[in-house]
């Protein structure tokens, strides 16, 4: 299986997030790409190939143009603005009986406005990463759909299922599956499916396709009411309007371990079975781990084996999308398990 990667994705590079109270060291780190890249060479998962440049087309396909417009200026903006801070973090939102709308002028405004929480610190190379994220995402889709391949990995970094059309958050400023998937079916796909194994419930990816019969959105994940994103991921979001049956949620109990996921993911399954999409997406985290620093799932590593051998199963053309996963000294096992117990 390739693996599509750039080192571009290193250029966004955290130095603390805002949790529990406390401005803390970031936890979505460019050490989680280097060690995932060195363990697929390590355990010669296949050649690793860089992402192509899509330009900005695929992005305006999921993304508004001003959340675009504000993420390409945005640092710019910071600067002119005579702040010093090494990174940016948005304090204040427009939620209920706030406007969204006008857009506001002030830097603050601004963030705010295009922003979900106060956990994912924009720096002067961010975007530029989440583009070349967004390009792996991109190039696996290509590999997959004109370049004969079954399967293909694309290691991105920052990741990208908590982004929505106009906000960033939990670490996302892009959605690469999102983007991905509305290239396939731009390309002459009929139907795509989502499978989102990420620890935290993928809010962005579920949104935007929330009222669309022509993605599959299924996600297992720590119960929202317990874990982030907190205020979406319950089980009965079913979709709506046209969508209405095409978004399927299974949120879990946290302490969850492999036997009780995988019971969970056999419907999945089940699902994918139905629907018979033209390419099955993957957005892989890998933070279901035990050692997991900001997660409380109870995934042993050889588990992430098994997840890849169920997936082979479904006999799909298949892109693996990496989202997060946060032991960093792991990520590169946990994450080649998965592709390697798909390859088996
Ligand atoms: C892509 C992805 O996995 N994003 C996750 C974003 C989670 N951000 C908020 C995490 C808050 C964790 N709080 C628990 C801290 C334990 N000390
Ligand atoms: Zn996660």
């Amino acid at each position: 299986m390739k693996t599509v990667f750039s080192p571009v994705e290193l250029k966004h590079a955290p130095k603390n997030e805002i949790a529990d109270g406390q401005l803390r060291p970031a936890v979505e780190i460019p050490s989680r790409a280097e060690i995932v890249l060195r363990t697929v060479q390590e355990r010669a998962l296949g050649e690793v190939v860089e992402p192509l440049d899509f330009g900005s087309q695929p992005l305006h396909r999921i993304h508004a143009a001003d959340y675009l417009a504000f993420m390409e200026s945005f640092w710019d903006r910071w600067i002119a603005e005579g702040r010093t801070a090494e990174e940016a973090f948005p304090y204040v939102w427009p939620i209920r009986s706030l406007r969204a709308d006008p857009v506001p002028e002030h830097i603050d405004g601004l963030l705010g406005r295009y922003s979900m929480d106060a956990g994912t610190p924009i720096g002067p190379f961010t975007f530029e990463a989440a583009k070349a994220s967004a390009n792996a995402a991109l190039t696996a889709a290509q590999l997959v759909k004109d370049g004969g391949e079954g399967s293909a990995f694309a290691l991105c970094r920052p990741p990208g299922h908590h982004c929505g059309k106009d906000f960033f958050g939990g670490y996302c400023f892009l959605n690469n599956a999102a983007i991905a998937a509305q290239w396939l079916l731009d390309q002459g796909a009929h139907r795509i499916a989502i499978l989102d194994v990420d620890y935290h419930h993928g809010n962005g990816t579920q949104a935007i396709f929330y009222d669309r019969p022509d993605v599959l959105f299924l996600s297992l994940h720590a119960d929202p009411r317990h874990e982030y994103p907190h205020f979406l991921g319950h089980e009965d979001e079913t979709g709506e309007k046209a969508g209405t049956g095409f978004t399927r949620n299974w949120p879990l109990p946290l302490g969850t371990g492999w036997e009780t996921y995988s019971e969970a993911l056999e419907e999945a399954c089940r699902w994918l079975h139905v629907y018979k999409p033209d390419y099955l997406l993957v957005s892989l985290g890998m933070d279901c781990y035990r050692e997991d620093p900001i997660s409380k799932f109870r995934f042993n590593s050889e588990d992430f084996t098994s997840l890849g051998q169920r997936l082979k199963r479904l006999g799909l053309p298949i892109v693996f999308l990496m989202e997060g996963g946060y032991a960093v000294d792991a990520l590169g096992t946990n994450c080649v398990n998965v592709l390697d117990g798909f390859k088996r």
